[in-house]
This record gives structure tokens, C-alpha cells and sequence, in this order.
């Protein structure tokens, strides 16, 4: 489904007047408006491949309506996603799930939906269909060199569509572990992912990157062999300058100092992997900003102040996704809600006064910090969000524009109410 742009045009104008008294009024708070304004609209969050069905548990799965049904419709849903907020301009594919058949089709649909191909996501944490050996008890880290090669294989198997595609980027995330005590020795563990990754580093054109993704349990829920991110940057450290760490926000114990987290891998130049979601117990993989909003501001505050601290490009230098799965909720309007949660997340980060902080720091005045830090927190931003987009050529307000032209109908009209999207 394509949108056409005087839709989107006349929308904004029934809006205009209306957002115009709500920007004018935000703008007169903030000192640099036109600089955030630019990088906001500047600013792209990718939508992975397998995100735009509806998800499911191991209990169940609801499927919803009008799902895309292969990878040319995924990529109509990105391209409607980012025509209407225009800062989800790249799509992350995950492979099996999504096989790209005809490079040259799918690089010219996505080139004509302004999308770009963002890294390349491998699977070794199910078995496919014909598949030789079993990832049981694990791909990179397993007993059986033969697993280990196969999984290596896989994962030089994924650049390789990668590069075709134009992606700069493998993230590896590995459901390698073990449910029990005594089922593995940790020491040698490490070492076969180690030797696994090495071989998958190798295979990495000049101008990639890896990204080590971390989680603290699930689907192994006795050790996970890349389990936090001392265990994922003590991997990037020994592969070398073109590995990096992932930091995926569901992928903590509950109450970890993500922040700290962002602040400190940031320092040592090795994050260059974001998964944004929300969770309240576990990997929920909710809504970005659905649970805790405060925490999600405060990681924004020490990613820009660490990337600026290194002079770091924050739209290019790391490479932003959503990863969240839709259960109950419209994939698109789900999604649109967490680009959304995003942008004021980062609009927030982008103007905290950090001058006054680094002075209520450097005094000890722990009040006069957390002010600064709350009362941005509290400033309403969402006008100047809507600004960026406006200026961009993006709807107003997404959601609303969304519902209210029945889009969700007019895709269950063209692909049919039975259709189911392949991921999880
Ligand atoms: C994992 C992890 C990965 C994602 C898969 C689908 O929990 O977050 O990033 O590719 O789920
Ligand atoms: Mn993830
Ligand atoms: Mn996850």
C-alpha cells in the first residue's frame, strides 16, 4: 500500500493551527531549538523483519489481520511506518526468517520506500527444517566442532546477503548456556564461542561491524555464555576493533543500572548496538517507554553525553533497532507508539542543561542534579517531536492519522485477515 503524500499534507493542515500554538509555546522554553530539530529529524530507528507480525509465547499466539506475508510486504510495512513518521527509514532483516530471494527487487522496493538495510541478524537458537545438526545445547559455544563450523557457516552465510544488501553490520545474539548446574564447563564454553566468533570476525568485510548481544537468562535459565556485558565486551575486546557490544534494554536482571551500563561501554568505545524495548519482569519485549519512562530518559541522557564526549555521530556511529514483539496490540501502531516514546526520549536527552548538572556534580548539590534531570524529564516535548516530523514531511501525529484513514483496513482489504508473518 502506498501512501500518497497530499494525504499526509492535508492532515497536517486540519492540525496546523492547532500545533503551531503548542510548538510556540515549547519552543520559547528551550534555548537551541532549531539545532534538536535537526537532529531529530535526522535521527532513524531500524524496524526488524520480524517485527510487523503479531507475536506470540510458548502458550500461544493470536495472529491479527492483514499481516505481511513475505519480505517485499515487510517492507511496505517499514515504508508505511517510516512515510509516516519519517524516522523509521531502515529495516534489520533476520535470517531464516527472512531470505532475501532477488537482491536486486528487494534493494529497489526498499530504495523506493527511502528505506536502507540496517545489520544483519543470524539464527542459531532454533533448528530449521533440513537442518544437519541439532543447536540443542548450543551453536558457537557447542561440544561438537561440527555444530560449532555449522553455526559459523550460518553466521558467514548472513553477511554474505548482508553485503548484497548493503548492511554494514552482523548482530550475533546467542541462546547458548545451559538449564543446569554441572551441564557445562564455563571455561571451555567461552573458549568455543570465542574461537566460533574469531572465525565469524574474519569473514567480516573491512567496513563491518559485530555486534555481541547480551542476555542474562532465557532460553537457558542456569548460565547464559554471553550473559551480561562484561561477558560480551571481554569477547569484543579480545575479536578486535570491528566488535562491539550490544545492549538490548530487556536483556538485564531486574533493577540493573542500564544507564551505567550505556555510560561506561560508551567510554571504552565499544557500543555500537541498541535494542530498544521495555520489560517489566524479564525479556517482555514491550513498548519502548510502556513501563518505565524515567529509566528510558536516563539512559537517553548518558548515551548523548557519552557519544558527545566522544565526538560520536548519533545517528550513524550506533546502530539503533527496536526489538520488541506485539502480543495483544496492531504491530504498526505498536511500533509507531515506540518510535514515538523514542523521539521525546531523545528530544528529552538532547535538552537537559548540562551545564547546570556538571555544576550541581562538581558542588556535591545532589538536589540541585536531580532538578535539572526531572525538570526535563517533565517538560511536555511531544510538539517539538511533532515538529521535526512536520518538517520532514511526516504526519503530525502518526497514530491518529493511522486509525482515523483506516490503513489497517485497507491491508487486511489487499493480503487478506488469515495471513501470518514469519518470526517468532
Ligand atoms: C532475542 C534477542 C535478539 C532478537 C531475538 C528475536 O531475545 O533480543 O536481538 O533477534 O530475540
Ligand atoms: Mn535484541
Ligand atoms: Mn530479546
Amino acid at each position: 500500500m502506498l501512501l500518497e503524500k497530499n494525504r499526509i499534507a492535508e492532515f497536517n493542515g486540519l492540525h496546523a493551527a492547532d500545533h503551531k500554538r503548542k510548538f510556540d509555546f515549547v519552543s520559547s522554553e528551550i534555548n537551541n531549538v532549531e539545532e534538536v530539530l535537526q537532529k531529530l529529524i535526522d535521527f532513524q530507528v531500524a524496524i526488524p523483519s520480524w517485527a510487523l507480525g503479531t507475536g506470540g509465547t510458548r502458550f500461544g499466539r493470536f495472529a491479527g489481520a492483514g499481516e505481511p506475508g513475505n519480505l517485499e510486504q515487510k517492507l511496505e510495512d517499514v515504508g508505511l511506518l517510516h512515510a509516516l513518521n519519517q524516522s523509521s527509514g531502515a529495516i534489520s532483516l533476520h535470517i531464516p526468517w527472512d531470505i532475501p530471494e532477488n537482491y536486486a527487487s528487494i534493494k529497489a522496493t526498499a530504495a523506493q520506500l527511502g528505506l536502507k538495510f540496517d545489520a544483519v541478524n543470524s539464527n542459531t537458537f532454533q533448528d530449521q527444517k533440513d537442518q544437519e545438526l541439532s543447536y540443542k545445547f548450543g551453536s558457537l559455544q557447542h561440544v561438537n566442532k561440527a555444530v560449532r563450523k555449522q553455526a559459523v557457516d550460518h553466521n558467514i552465510e548472513v553477511i554474505k546477503h548482508g553485503v548484497e544488501l548493503g548492511s554494514t553490520a552482523l548482530t550475533v545474539w546467542l541462546s547458548d548456556g545451559s538449564c543446569f548446574p554441572g551441564q557445562l564447563n564455563f571455561r571451555k564454553a567461552f573458549q568455543n564461542t570465542l574461537e566460533s566468533l574469531q572465525e565469524i570476525y574474519a569473514a567480516l568485510p573491512a567496513d563491518w561491524k559485530v555486534f555481541v548481544e547480551y542476555k542474562a537468562f532465557e532460553p537457558n535459565f542456569y548460565s547464559m555464555t554471553v550473559g551480561d556485558w562484561g561477558q560480551s565486551l571481554l569477547y569484543a575486546n579480545k575479536l578486535g576493533p570491528k566488535a562491539y557490544t550490544l545492549v538490548d534494554l530487556g536483556h538485564h536482571l531486574p533493577n540493573a543500572n542500564i544507564e551505567q551500563i550505556v555510560a561506561l561501554l560508551l567510554m571504552e568505545g565499544k557500543l555500537a548496538g541498541f535494542h530498544f524495548n521495555d520489560s517489566k519482569y524479564g525479556d517482555d519485549d514491550l513498548t519502548v517507554g510502556s513501563i518505565k519512562p524515567y529509566q528510558l530518559f536516563l539512559i537517553f541522557n548518558e548515551l548523548v553525553e557519552g557519544m558527545d564526549a566522544r565526538g560520536m555521530d548519533h545517528t550513524t556511529d550506533l546502530g539503533w533497532m527496536i526489538d520488541a514483539s506485539h502480543n495483544v496490540k496492531d504491530p504498526l501502531e505498536d511500533l509507531l507508539q515506540s518510535v514515538e516514546a523514542i523521539m521525546i526520549a531523545y528530544a528529552q536527552a538532547l535538552t537537559v542543561d548540562r551545564k547546570k548538572l556538571n555544576a550541581a556534580q562538581e558542588a556535591n548539590d545532589v538536589v540541585a542534579a536531580q532538578e535539572v534531570l526531572q525538570h526535563t524529564f517533565r517538560t511536555d516535548l511531544r510538539a517539538l517531536v511533532a515538529e521535526a516530523r512536520l518538517r520532514s514531511g511526516a504526519a503530525l501525529y502518526p497514530l491518529q492519522f493511522f486509525r482515523e484513514q483506516k490503513l489497517r483496513e485497507q491491508l487486511i482489504k489487499e493480503r487478506g485477515s488469515k495471513t501470518v508473518a514469519t518470526g517468532l
